[in-house]
C-alpha cells in the first residue's frame, strides 16, 4: 500500500469507526444517581478529555512525521541525536500535567472517603452467598438472598431484565439521609458494589471498611459482589430501594415487631405441617446450593441428607450442626441468620422429606428447643 496522508486518515478512521455505531452511554460509565457518584463521573470525564487532546495531539505529531520525514529520494537526513530542551520541555510538561490531574482527584477521593459517622449506620456483611444487613442504631437486621428462581437458572424458564439482580429482601434507606455502610465479612473476601452509588468497597473478614451514600430521589439501585468468593459468587446480588423518610419510618417499626412476633412464635403450639411448609421454603433458599433439592448432597464433599444417620436418629447433634457449623467444612451456623421456628422448621422439613419419615423417628423439632439449646449454652 502507498502511504499517504489519504491512508493514514483511513488507518485512524478505521480505529474509531465502532465509536460511531454505538450510543456513547453504552460504552461510558454511568453518572449514578448520587452527587459523589456525579463527581467522579465529572472528574472521568475531566481526564479522558484531557487525554483526548493529548493523545490527538501525539498521534497527529506521529502521523505527520511519519509522512513528512519518511525516506523519499535525493534528501539527505538530519544528524542530530538528542535535544537537552525539548527532552527537558516535555518532562516538566508532562509532570505539570499529572499535577493539574490529581488535585481534582484528590479532592474527590477524599470525599468518597469521608467515613464520618451517618444519620443512619448499617453494618454490610459478606456470606457465601448472601448480604446480611443490620441497622446498627435501631438493632434490627435481615439477610438478603437471591431471588432468581432456580428454573430461570438453569434455563428452564425465560429470564428477564433483572435476572440474577434480584432479592427477596432489599436494603431499605432513606431519602436526604447521610447513610454510612460499614463493610465486612463472614468467610472469604467479599466485595459491595453499588455502582449508582459509586461505591465498591471490600468486605474483608476481621476488617470493616466504610462507604456512604446520600441518595435525594426514591428509586431502585442494582449491584454485586465483585470479588471472586466461590462457586456461587455471581449468586450474591445488592438491591438497594430509597423511599420517603416516613416509608423508611414504618419499615423499622415493621422490622422491629417482628422481632417480638418472632420471639412469641417460639412458644406458640406448632404443627407438623406448618413446619414443614416453612421449613420447605427456608431450605430451598439456604441449604440447596450444597445439599440439593433432591436432598441427595454432592457426595463425598456435601453429605446427602436423605437416609443420613444424623438426620434420622441424631436430632441432639442436627440441631447442634445447624447452630454451630462444623469446624474446617462449608457447613455453616445458622444460629444468626435463622431465627429459632426457621431453624426448628428446616430441621424438621429434612426429617420429613424425601422418604426420610418413613425411615427415622418422624418427630418433629419444635422451635422451643432450639431456644433451649440457646439458653443452655449461656
Ligand atoms: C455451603 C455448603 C452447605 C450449605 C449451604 C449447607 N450445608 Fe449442611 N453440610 C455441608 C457440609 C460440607 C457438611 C458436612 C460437614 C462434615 O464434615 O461433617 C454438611 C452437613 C450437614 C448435616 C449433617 C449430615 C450428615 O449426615 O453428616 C446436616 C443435617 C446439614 N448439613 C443440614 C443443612 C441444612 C439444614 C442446611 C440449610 C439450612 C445446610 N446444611 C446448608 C455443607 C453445607
Ligand atoms: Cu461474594
Amino acid at each position: 500500500m502507498k502511504i499517504n496522508l489519504k491512508s493514514i486518515l483511513t488507518i485512524i478512521l478505521g480505529i474509531f469507526a465502532p465509536l460511531s455505531f454505538s450510543a456513547w452511554s453504552d460504552i461510558n460509565m454511568e453518572p449514578g444517581a448520587t452527587q459523589l457518584s456525579q463527581e467522579i463521573f465529572g472528574l472521568h470525564m475531566f481526564v479522558f478529555y484531557v487525554c483526548l487532546v493529548i493523545g490527538v495531539i501525539v498521534l497527529a505529531a506521529m502521523a505527520f512525521i511519519l509522512f513528512q520525514y519518511r525516506r523519499k529520494e535525493g534528501v539527505k537526513p538530519a544528524e542530530f541525536d538528542d535535544s537537552k530542551t525539548l527532552e527537558l520541555t516535555w518532562t516538566i510538561l508532562f509532570a505539570l500535567i499529572l499535577i493539574g490531574l490529581s488535585i481534582p482527584a484528590t479532592k474527590v477521593m477524599i470525599k468518597a472517603y469521608d467515613d464520618t459517622e451517618g444519620e443512619i449506620n448499617i453494618l454490610i456483611t459478606g456470606h457465601q452467598w448472601k448480604w446480611q444487613y443490620e441497622y446498627i442504631e435501631d438493632e434490627v437486621g435481615f439477610f438478603s438472598n437471591l431471588s432468581t428462581s432456580l428454573d430461570k437458572r438453569n434455563n428452564l424458564a425465560p429470564k428477564d431484565e433483572n435476572y440474577l439482580l434480584e432479592v427477596d429482601e432489599p436494603l431499605i434507606i432513606p431519602v436526604n439521609t447521610r447513610i454510612r455502610f460499614l463493610i465486612t465479612a463472614n468467610d472469604v473476601i467479599h466485595s459491595w458494589w453499588v455502582p449508582d452509588f459509586a461505591i465498591k468497597q471490600d468486605a474483608i473478614p476481621g476488617f470493616v471498611n466504610t462507604g456512604w451514600t446520600y441518595v435525594s430521589e426514591p428509586g431502585v439501585f442494582r449491584g454485586q459482589c465483585t470479588e471472586l468468593c466461590g462457586q456461587y459468587h455471581g449468586y450474591m446480588p445488592i438491591v438497594v430501594k430509597a423511599v420517603s423518610p416516613e416509608e423508611y419510618a414504618s419499615f423499622i417499626i415493621g422490622k422491629k415487631e417482628a422481632k417480638i412476633q418472632q420471639a412469641l412464635l417460639t412458644e406458640k403450639l406448632w404443627e407438623k405441617s406448618e413446619l414443614v411448609t416453612i421449613g420447605e421454603d427456608i431450605y430451598q433458599k439456604n441449604c440447596v446450593a450444597c445439599h440439593q433439592v433432591s436432598g441427595a448432597g454432592l457426595p463425598p464433599i456435601f453429605p446427602a441428607l436423605v437416609g443420613s444417620d444424623i438426620v434420622l436418629n441424631g436430632k441432639e447433634r442436627q440441631i447442634e450442626i445447624l447452630m454451630e457449623g462444623v469446624q474446617g467444612a462449608a457447613m455453616a451456623s445458622y444460629a444468626e441468620q435463622l431465627t429459632e421456628v426457621e431453624i426448628a422448621a428446616v430441621i424438621t422439613y429434612t426429617r420429613q422429606a424425601w422418604g426420610n419419615d418413613e425411615a427415622g423417628d418422624g418427630r418433629i423439632v419444635l422451635p422451643k428447643e432450639i431456644l433451649d439449646y440457646k439458653n443452655n449454652k449461656l
